[in-house]
């Protein structure tokens, strides 16, 4: 992509509106732009990392078995009277009539619908376990939106839903997402720590929390030491072997959230294991039994004929929230660092001199071949100055830039500058090429 035809309206200003970082950041870099308090429209550079993160988090829900559906946004009232929340819900949800006067709401969630469908088609344990899932955009309208999408009102979220013929394998179901969810994030380079926590309006009582600590976080969180850089389990992972070693090694220590926080528990750890921090909530699981499929006759038939009631989790991600996250856990002064797998692009190309043929040659060059290899490369082939090319691609946060000048072309050589350490080397036109053409980790 040439950033001459490209749409990124980047701010030179730091918009006062914003109080954290990652919110800033996203605006100046111009990946958002607020419709409504909570509501955003998503532009080119932010669309792509968005598309990034649901993949990864598509991928790792396909590995540990769950199955992807989509659900509309709209749900009818109807299903969420059978469960009983319409009314308890309160505020937080927005009632739409349409114009037969039926009642509608724009979905926080999805229990009651999964619930349905699943009533409707599923008769025989033979068909469980089952875990279906979709990534699909949700409406709260929270009493206070805050921090551009880390707490927006309409949000992406990755919600699965799992139905099992009892507590045991319900455990199991759990526990694979407990597992899928520390990969997940670690894909994107976040340290998570799953945190006990309340259920609040879900239900249940087994649930866990996915925490990123930082300093912006909204939630106050306390954990054992050794949680924040435990190693995840690898691409292998065998989610039909041992699932609980991995998951009573986490469990086993302490971490938890304000709501569920035991003081005395907590006093008991050597001084130096004890973490007291802000973190950010990037997921969150639930164990609650039977309390959708109960009120809304979910059954199947046991392996004795007779009827059960399954057991059911549901397992969210703030998929647009991450991109908030992420940004907080990497960014430095000069802007966004992003991880290599959910960049907007896989690498920047810096033209310091376009209209100089030979320049330009070596750019166009370069910008052909890594394309033709398959790289998502942002070239600048604009006519602003060096400095603020530099300070647009520092900005945004590519991980890698390729700096072409006049001087190097003419000994044939172009500088390569990662964005994280700030490193810089000269190569060759062609071992530039060949670096990034080759680079087994995009
Ligand atoms: N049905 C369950 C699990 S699928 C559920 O709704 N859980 S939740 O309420 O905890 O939401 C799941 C995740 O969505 C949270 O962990 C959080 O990362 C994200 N989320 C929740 N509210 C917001 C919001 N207002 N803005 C952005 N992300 C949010």
């Amino acid at each position: 992509m040439r950033v001459s035809r490209f749409f990124m309206p980047l701010m030179k200003e730091t918009p006062a509106e914003a109080q954290i970082v990652s919110h800033r950041l996203m605006l100046r870099a111009g990946m958002i732009r607020q419709q409504s308090a909570g509501i955003y429209s998503w532009l080119p550079l932010g669309k792509r990392v968005l598309a990034k993160i649901e993949n990864i988090v598509r991928e790792e829900q396909n590995r540990a078995g769950a199955i992807e559906v989509l659900m509309p946004t709209l749900q009818s009232a109807d299903l969420w009277r059978e469960s009983g929340r319409y009314d308890a819900y309160g505020a937080e949800m927005l009632r739409i009539t349409d114009r037969h006067e039926r009642e509608m709401l724009y979905g926080p969630t999805n229990e009651e619908m999964i619930t349905d469908i699943f009533r409707s088609s599923v008769k025989s344990y033979r068909q469980l376990p089952l875990n279906l899932y979709h990534i699909q955009w949700k409406f709260r309208d929270e009493v206070r939106p805050r921090f551009g999408v880390m707490r927006g009102r309409e949000f992406l979220m990755k919600d699965a839903y799992s139905f099992d013929l009892d507590p045991e394998k319900a455990r199991i179901a759990y526990r694979k997402m407990f597992i899928a969810y520390l990969r997940t994030f670690a894909r994107m380079g976040l340290k998570s720590v799953p945190m006990r926590a309340d259920t609040g309006p879900i239900g249940g009582d087994l649930s866990h929390e996915f925490i990123v600590l930082a300093e912006t976080g909204e939630s106050q969180v306390f954990c054992h030491r050794d949680l924040i850089e435990m190693p995840v389990p690898g691409a292998d992972f065998d989610y039909e072997g041992d699932l609980e070693g991995v998951f009573n090694q986490r469990t086993s220590l302490y971490a938890a959230t304000e709501e569920m926080h035991d003081a005395a528990a907590f006093g008991a750890l050597p001084a130096d294991k004890q973490v007291t921090a802000r973190g950010i909530e990037v997921g969150h699981i639930f164990y609650f039994g039977t309390k959708y499929s109960k009120s809304m006759g979910a059954k199947v038939a046991g392996p004795d004929g007779t009827d059960v009631t399954v057991e059911m989790g549901s397992y969210g991600i703030g998929v647009s929230r991450l991109m908030g996250a992420i940004i907080e856990a990497s960014h430095d002064d000069a802007g966004i660092v992003w991880p290599e797998s959910v960049a907007p692009f896989d690498l920047g190309l810096i033209n310091l001199k376009s209209g100089d043929s030979a320049t330009d040659g070596a750019c166009s060059k370069i910008y052909a071949a890594l394309t033709a290899a398959g790289r998502d490369v942002l070239y600048d082939d604009t006519d602003e100055r060096a400095g603020t090319k530099f300070a647009s691609m520092d900005l945004i946060g590519l991980p890698w830039q390729v700096i072409v000048g006049p001087k190097g072309v003419a000994n044939g050589e172009v500088e390569v500058k990662n964005r994280r350490s700030g490193e810089r080397e000269t190569l060759s036109v062609d071992a530039a090429i060949k670096r990034f053409a080759e680079r087994p980790s995009f």
